[in-house]
């Protein structure tokens, strides 16, 4: 079978509605998959909202509404997000979902049967005051590791260890400040010190991990895994199939990163296909995206999931990010710092411009900062003047010349013949970043093409050329030549912002799919003769006065 491509991003939790740092994932995943799709690869992009948990009891309890109600509500208000920002996944389910529910009990069966499950007693915590345990994210304390204080109960934020929540330090209860009791109940662990061999050899030998992804999980072993409590008592979430555990559901950690599979499934069964050709078929490669605190799940608990026996295939490539501050401080909804997803839908630049600036600023290696000043920047000074204005100043200037014959290579000056090899150099550099999940390198490639483009235009004057009548060879030759380069510029820019680059491509009445154009040989030279649809600018540029007034209302 070919080779196929399935990129997942973090499933975002359904109680929040994502800013823009928990953005980063959702957005390099449909990057990544956009490129590949360029390349004419067979790929998928699979995502859910990840609904399991306490949380999601809490807030449903808060707005009134059962679970199931909630969820609903919130799901389409996130997937309005990601379309509203251009994010193509194929597929956007939900972890509450029945195959979700099914695939999480067939894999702990099979984990159980293998004796990969171990049980122990444990002291939970449980607040009086509330009546109810307080899972995870309810309880703040001191880390028991690193000392650091507003640890979480399930993993501390600065060290980022696992930690069992009756270990954290002068524990307190989130939603009452109350100290919670230690209660006595028996519990399920995923038996990770059994996969501690089989775990270091999979990382060791997967050539494409490298950094956080390689280094934590190996680190993690040699200091010995631990197992890891994967029951909870609540009641939302997916039930556990044992004698005995009729009160209790799966750790939403458990159940979530199942949640890829499972709506693969439920893609697949739309469409008349076998989920199975992705998630066990070796052809095909799984790649997650994610932020860097969810490293320790994805490159330990997840893998060791999917080894209860043989079937699955593990995940190929694993891109964390590192995190995007505001303003040199952290994204906070309660403090009213920085910018949510549902502001931007109500701000008046287009989505297009929101994904330049991100991807220009992805913390991809090191964190970076989201900045005003820098947003009106990147699109004025990058963004508008490398490649915006190039295609509107050519197409007013053709529009004056009249249509365009298309040339072919042969007739390319030495000059010509030296851009076209650069233009592929790019290309080429442009991929092979892509693969690697370095998409702000990508980035900066497709802009480079923009700058020959640029350079080549201002050298060759075709504004000049074009009032000369016995020039009329030559400025018809450097606009075809213009627009070649524009052209392969607009394309490679199509993964960062889809809407506009069609847009411009339209306006010089030329076909463009998505789903190979970079298939064949590159770069791309224009066939067809040009006729100019119209010229209109693609972005407006961005004023001083607007973004002294966003950074004083966020
Ligand atoms: N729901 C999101 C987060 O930690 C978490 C990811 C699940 S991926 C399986 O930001
Ligand atoms: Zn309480």
């Amino acid at each position: 079978m070919a080779k196929k491509y399935l990129v997942t991003s973090a499933l975002p939790y359904i109680n929040n509605i994502p800013h823009l740092g928990n953005f980063i994932p959702l957005l390099r995943s449909d990057i990544y998959t956009r490129i590949l799709k360029l390349q004419g690869e067979n790929v998928l992009y699979i995502c859910a909202t990840d609904e399991s948990g306490t949380r999601t009891e809490i807030e449903a309890e808060k707005k009134q509404m059962n679970e199931e109600q909630y969820c609903k509500i919130m799901h389409k208000k996130i997937k309005d997000i990601l379309d509203w920002f251009n994010i193509e996944v194929d597929y956007f389910g939900r972890t509450s979902s029945e195959s979700n529910h099914e695939l999480t009990k067939e894999i702990f069966l099979d984990l159980h049967k293998q004796g990969y499950i171990c049980e122990k007693e444990i002291a939970l915590l449980y607040c009086p005051n509330c009546k109810r345990y307080l899972p995870d994210s309810y309880v703040e304390g001191t880390c028991p590791f690193c000392k650091q204080p507003g640890a979480k109960g399930d993993q501390c934020d600065s060290c980022s260890k696992f930690i069992n929540p009756e270990e954290l330090i002068d524990p307190k209860c989130k939603l009452c400040g109350e100290k919670p009791l230690i209660k006595k109940d028996r519990h399920l662990f995923l038996d990770l010190p059994k996969f501690s061999a089989k775990l270091q050899k999979y990382i060791e030998e997967n050539k494409n991990f490298r950094g956080i992804e390689k280094n934590l999980p190996l680190a993690w072993i040699k200091d010995g895994l631990e197992p890891r409590c994967i029951s909870r008592n609540l009641k939302w979430g997916v039930k556990i199939p044992l004698d005995g555990y009729e009160d209790k559901v799966f750790y939403v950690w458990f159940d979530a990163p199942i949640g890829y599979i499972a709506a693969t499934k439920d893609y697949c069964d739309k469409n008349n296909l076998n989920y199975k050709d992705y998630w066990q078929n070796k052809d095909t490669d799984i790649i997650h995206f994610m932020g860097k605190d969810n490293v320790p799940f994805h490159t330990i608990i997840w893998p060791a999931e999917l080894m209860s026996n043989k079937k699955w295939n593990l995940p190929s490539r694993i891109y964390s990010n590192e995190f995007l501050n505001y303003e040199k401080g952290k994204f906070s909804k309660s403090n009213n710092h920085g910018v949510f997803c549902d502001d931007v839908l109500k701000l008046k630049y287009n989505s297009d411009t929101w994904r330049f600036y991100l991807s220009s600023v992805l913390p991809e290696g090191k964190d970076s900062d989201f900045e005003w000043h820098e947003f009106m920047e990147k699109i004025n000074n990058e963004l508008i003047a490398n490649y915006a204005n190039f295609a509107y100043r050519i197409i007013s200037i053709a529009k004056r010349f009249g249509q365009i014959t298309a040339l072919d290579e042969t007739g390319l000056t030495k000059e010509e013949k030296e851009i076209a090899e650069k233009i592929k150099e790019n290309i080429d550099n442009y991929f092979s970043q892509n693969i690697k999940g370095n998409l702000k390198e990508s980035l900066r490639n497709a802009l480079n093409i923009g700058s020959l483009g640029n350079q080549y235009f201002q050298k060759n004057k075709p504004w000049e050329l074009i009032k000369d009548e016995s020039k009329k060879t030559e400025a018809n030759h450097v606009l075809w030549f213009s627009f070649c380069i524009l052209l392969n510029t607009s394309v490679l820019l199509h993964p960062f912002i889809p809407t506009k680059t069609k847009e411009s491509i339209k306006q010089i009445d030329l076909e463009f799919n998505p789903n190979n154009a970079l298939k064949s040989k590159i770069p791309l030279m224009i066939k067809k003769n040009i006729v100019l649809t119209e010229a209109k600018p693609l972005f407006a540029k961005i004023q001083d006065d607007d973004i002294k007034e966003l950074k004083k209302r966020f």
